[in-house]
């Protein structure tokens, strides 16, 4: 007999399973690869090497990203992130610097706000257009009313455009500093549909840092950059910037407001000047306080609740059936619980500060309190007056977080 040899290979297919990781192509292949025998290759995808493609190549390892640009590893391929002025797939385009709110390339028309602020008699107008970086003269910002709750400056960039960042500075009114210490931004390509610039992957507003005095300028970068045809800043806390606290409003209410005595029209209730009514611009027949006796020991009182830094006072006159009536000047007087009263003196010459009123019956006249009182009641002493001591008012001032 022969007995012929008889090998039988048991060769299980060396792809089955699948060696190559990430992917990896398995190819059967009878090469002798120089140190073992494998029978089989794999053959990798972008971004992977290694005999099974195990090894993730990091393609941040030859440093593509430019300017600073922080890279981050992907599949075959990477990202760079670039820091503000810095743009393209490395960051190594620069843009092309400040589009033009200093220097006035982009026009008036393009700078819109939700409200200006009006002063001396309305004669000085803080325009949006006048909210531009190192502007110099008497006016020389943008400032919202003081009405306005939620005020915002816009500016239409007139085509979408790769915003990189803000600078922002405050001004200076009467002397007194005035800026914003924080804001949000929202952007816009039609001008109708907002979205606020939201803190990284959190569906949070971001809060942006503005500035610290009424000068500095202050710098916030995006990063990512907004791409947008309209940009809006609505400033979130503001530095030494009194607002009304609330007469005109109705913020205080009636009971805060309280008086030394009330005048009654031909003695008859319907027309009753009592000190809930004390308040600017109010309208109506019956429509301001005023006192049942002319002379130098009335009052109007009003209660803000908690000790407030107030700031200034605006006071205005009216009329009592066509008669013209106001208060010519005053001088006011605080307390934190209405038994201990301090008169507002005047710092350098030290007696009673006499504040110049109205001289008609309808003119706002705003006082500055400087230095401002900190107190939780506030009187108006009238001083001298026309026709009856008569009285409508605002107080300015700020609330306890600024
Ligand atoms: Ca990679």
């Amino acid at each position: 007999t022969v007995t012929v040899p008889f090998f039988f290979f048991v060769h299980a297919d060396p792809c089955h399973p699948n060696p190559c990781h990430n992917r990896g192509i398995c190819h059967i292949s009878e090469t002798y690869r120089g140190d073992t025998f494998i029978g089989y290759i794999c053959k990798c995808p972008p971004g992977f090497s290694g005999v099974h493609c195990q090894h993730n190549i990091n393609e941040c390892e030859r440093d593509p990203c430019k300017n600073g640009g922080i890279c981050t590893d992907l599949v075959a391929n990477y990202s760079c992130e670039c820091p503000g002025e810095y743009m393209g797939r490395n960051c190594q385009y620069k843009c092309s610097g400040p589009l033009g709110m200093e220097g006035g390339i982009i026009s008036n028309q393009q700078i819109t706000a939700s409200s200006t602020h009006r002063a001396l008699f309305g004669l000085q107008k803080w325009y949006p257009y006048f909210a531009r970086l190192n502007r110099r003269g008497l006016v020389n910002a943008w400032t919202a009313a003081e009405n306005d709750r939620w005020p915002w400056i816009q500016i239409n960039l007139q085509r979408r455009m790769r915003v990189t960042g803000l600078i922002t500075q405050g001004a200076k009114r009467f002397g007194s500093a005035e800026y914003v210490k924080s804001y949000k931004v929202a952007y816009s390509d039609d001008g109708k549909t907002w979205r606020t610039y939201k803190v990284r992957s959190k569906d949070e507003d971001m809060i942006f840092r503005g500035n610290v005095d009424n000068n500095t300028p202050s710098a916030s970068s995006f990063t990512p950059p907004i791409e947008a045809q309209y940009v809006r800043i609505y400033p979130q806390r503001t530095g030494h910037r009194p607002h009304p606290m609330g007469m005109k409003s109705g913020h205080i209410q009636d009971y805060q407001i309280t008086a030394s005595s009330i005048f009654r029209t031909v003695n008859m209730d319907m027309f009753t000047w009592e000190p809930g009514k004390a308040r600017l611009d109010k309208q109506g027949k019956v429509n301001a306080w005023t006192a049942g006796h002319s002379d130098q020991s009335q009052w109007l009182q009003v209660d803000l609740r908690v000790p407030t830094k107030v700031t200034g006072i605006i006071t205005q006159g009216a009329k009592d059936f066509g008669r013209v009536q106001f208060v010519g000047s005053y001088k006011v007087a605080y307390s934190n619980d209405g038994e201990r009263w301090i008169t507002y003196q005047d710092e350098k010459q030290r007696k009673d500060k006499v504040f110049q009123g109205n001289f008609d019956n309808d003119t706002h006249r705003k006082n500055v309190i400087e230095p401002p009182i900190y107190a939780r009641l506030i009187r108006i002493l009238p001083w001298s007056w026309y026709g009856r001591i008569t009285l409508r008012v605002e107080i300015l001032g700020c609330t306890e977080e600024e």
